[in-house]
């Protein structure tokens, strides 16, 4: 019996090892360049918050060379160490590659994360021309896009729980929440085309709840600065 529960306790002491071990090391002296908006790097800033580490974002410096970034000119751009690269897909997956729960799905798992972040950003590129086109053509054009994705996107949600149906939200429940919640552009194109996403697409609402009363989420939604920040003059009116 003695040996049984020194066993018992030789376990618990391994698991308890096991978890600091594997526990989420926050990047260190990692810099993300990028603007004050939401905009494309929303969905970084909500997996760091998440998983409970804090990102350095600046715009970025004068002699900045942005083709070292593997970039043309557009940000964001990240560095860490002697790292230097661009685009927000790649960023999303290094930030990701940080946490344990994200590192130890299956790829099945990691595919349909990846397939959200993509959704994504195809409805970011369909908004931004009609956000940063004058908005003239937003009632109309905004609800047409919006619907179109929305509507596929309440096919495939889960009434309940997350996607991948964990204990908690991975990279595609953050994605819908930025869908819904960004200012820059999303919420700028749907309050200037007076569109409610939330009206026909039941399930994405419920997910977006649940989501946003994650811990690391929740006080990220209270406070973030980049979240609702508009720089549209024709919020200004
Ligand atoms: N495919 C790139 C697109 C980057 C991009 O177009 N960034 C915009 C801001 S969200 C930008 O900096 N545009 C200005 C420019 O390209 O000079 C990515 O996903 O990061």
């Amino acid at each position: 019996m003695k040996g049984f529960v020194a066993g018992i306790a030789a376990s618990a002491a391994a698991v308890a090892l096991y978890k600091y071990l594997t526990r989420p090391k926050p990047p260190v002296g990692l810099t993300i360049y990028y603007f004050p908006v939401a905009g494309r790097l929303e969905l970084s800033r909500l997996i760091a918050a998440a998983f409970g580490f804090d990102i350095k974002v600046e715009k970025p410096p004068s002699e900045c060379d942005k083709a070292e970034y593997g970039s043309k000119s557009g940000l964001p751009l990240l560095t860490h160490g002697d790292l230097k690269f661009s685009q927000t897909f790649a960023i999303q997956r290094y930030l990701a590659s940080f946490v344990p729960q994200l590192v130890a799905l299956t790829p099945a798992q990691q595919a349909i994360d990846d397939m959200y972040c993509s959704i994504k950003e195809d409805v970011l590129a369909g908004l931004v021309p009609i956000v940063f086109g004058g908005l003239a053509t937003a009632p109309t054009e905004v609800p047409k896009l919006c619907d179109k994705w929305f509507g596929v996107l309440e096919g495939i949600l889960p009434a309940e729980g997350f996607v991948l149906g964990l204990s908690h939200p991975t990279l595609a429940d953050l994605a819908v929440l930025n869908l819904a919640l960004a200012y820059m552009p999303f919420g700028a194109a749907y309050k200037h085309g007076t569109y409610d996403y939330a009206a026909n697409h039941p399930k994405m609402a419920a997910l977006v709840e649940r989501t946003s009363a994650v811990p690391g989420v929740k006080e990220y939604l209270a406070s973030s600065t980049s979240l609702t920040l508009s720089f549209l003059d024709a919020d200004k009116k």
